[in-house]
């Protein structure tokens, strides 16, 4: 997943040597961090030196997030953790884990799943047959000359002797509780384009009637680009959904939001041909998440500056994030100003909704302008600008100021400095009244002016 987010965005970056972006993106530093050792894992350190073979190195998997290279989990529920051990073997391609069993600070190996491979794409540890024991899912990407890309998974048991349950290919994966019964399900995507009938497929795989099984198939778009996020999670207050981000055109992007109803898997934008697309189509790429931190997994799209007069890689784009409506259709839920770039996020507060856009300061800086739409005119009126500003060229800068500023954040080096530019504004007497309501206290200013990443 990772890996594939990190190919659109050199794809982008290829295409369009300024103004793409994919939001969201993780930054290629993240791939090479590698795993630091917690207090509470350096005890069982010793026990894993003594396993590791010449070669061996511990190593954390891709995905999801908050996976370690050890791992403390109790799979089989006696109440004492197990420790699940990344390893690879990078010059002979091979890579696994170490499986050992604790017993008061003493710890036993119980098994070692071996593999050939690269990177472990995907670990986790998720009870998908219901008898409260936890499995092993693991995942792994089959070869370093494999252009394809193709991975594999497989699903293994915790017992005397780990035991293989399921094993398949997929091209991205997630693991949720789809049909909402509590145990786990696995969703595979399969993506095949470089064939003579390209085909794109999401099957869901549950443990029924005593074995894995795939238990529905949807037929999905080949002729994209690619996933480049993709997601479980809440898509409602009581629907778990898979939300598949994937570009679609040279930087366009498109999101699916699967949800499984009766054991079918359902693609919820689902309509006639390009319709598939048109609720979540959006010119540059966005990672489909929780932005606000209500629990329910968002979808972005990009909404153009009111009187945008910029090029598509110079546009300050709008992001909208919105929420499934539980029927075939998306709700609104936030707006939101994002630039990876200068690591500044603004959330827009209800009041800013309607009525407000952004564009730049028009100094030269490309720096933040808030801007109070009058439609019936046809013009905008400033509000604030929003300024990102390098510590040391702080006194300097502020210099040219022509309103009240203060900062908002100070981080990094940088002051995130918010110009009070409506103080300075001759603004017609009859929108006057509509235009203060975009005017915020100074304190709920700071808290929607954020970092990024
Ligand atoms: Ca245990
Ligand atoms: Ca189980
Ligand atoms: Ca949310």
């Amino acid at each position: 997943m990772k890996r594939l987010g990190l190919l659109f965005a050199i794809i982008c970056l290829v295409q369009l040597s300024t103004g793409c972006f994919v939001v969201g993106a993780r930054s290629p530093g993240d791939l090479m961090k590698s795993p630091s050792l917690k207090n509470d894992q350096q005890t069982i350190k010793a026990y894993i030196d003594e396993e590791l073979l010449s070669g061996e190195t511990l190593y954390k998997p891709e995905n999801p997030d908050g996976m370690s290279a050890i791992n403390f989990v109790d799979l089989d529920g006696d109440g004492s953790d197990e420790a699940v051990v990344y390893y690879k073997d990078g010059a002979s391609y091979r890579l696994g884990a170490y499986v050992f069993a604790g017993d008061g600070g003493e710890w036993s190996l119980v098994s070692k799943i071996e593999s050939s491979g690269v990177d472990i794409s995907y670990s986790g540890f998720y009870d998908f047959t219901g008898n409260g024991d936890k499995e092993i899912v693991m995942a792994w990407s089959a070869d370093k000359l494999d252009i394809m890309m193709n991975k594999y998974v497989s699903v293994y048991s915790y017992g005397e002797k780990i035991e293989e349950l399921y094993h398949d290919s997929y091209t991205e994966m997630v693991v949720g509780d789809f049909y909402g019964n509590s145990d786990s399900e696995i969703l595979l995507l399969n993506l095949d384009r470089n064939v003579s009938e390209p085909s794109s497929t999401g099957r869901l795989v549950a443990f029924s009637d005593g074995s894995f099984q795939v238990i529905d198939k949807i037929n999905l778009d080949p002729y994209i680009n690619g996933y480049y996020n993709v997601v479980s999670g809440p898509a409602s207050a009581d629907k778990e959904g898979i939300f598949i981000d994937m570009g679609i055109g040279a930087h366009s992007a498109a999101t699916y939001l699967l949800v499984v109803e009766d054991g079918k898997i359902e693609n919820v934008f689902s309509g006639d041909g390009s319709s598939f697309y048109s609720k979540t189509s959006k010119a540059y790429a966005v990672e489909s998440m929780d932005i606000n931190g209500d629990g329910i997994i968002e979808i972005g799209t990009y909404e153009e500056p009111y009187g945008n007069t910029f090029s598509m890689a110079e546009t300050p784009w709008i992001i909208n994030w919105h929420q499934w409506d539980g029927k075939n259709g998306l709700d609104l839920v936030m707006k939101s100003y994002i630039n990876a770039e200068k690591d500044l996020r603004v959330d827009f507060p209800d009041a800013w909704k309607k009525g407000v856009t952004v564009g730049y300061s028009g100094d030269g800086s490309k720096d933040l302008q808030i801007r109070y739409v009058d439609e019936n005119a046809g013009a905008t009126y400033p509000v604030y600008n929003v300024r990102v500003i390098k510590d040391e060229l702080l006194s300097e800068r502020v210099e040219m100021f022509e309103s009240e500023y203060f900062t908002a954040i100070d981080k990094s080096g940088n002051a995130y400095v918010v110009e009070k530019i409506y103080l300075d504004q001759q603004i017609p007497s009859s929108i006057k009244r509509e235009y203060a309501k975009k005017i915020l206290d100074d304190e709920e200013m700071k808290k929607i002016v954020k970092t990024w990443r």
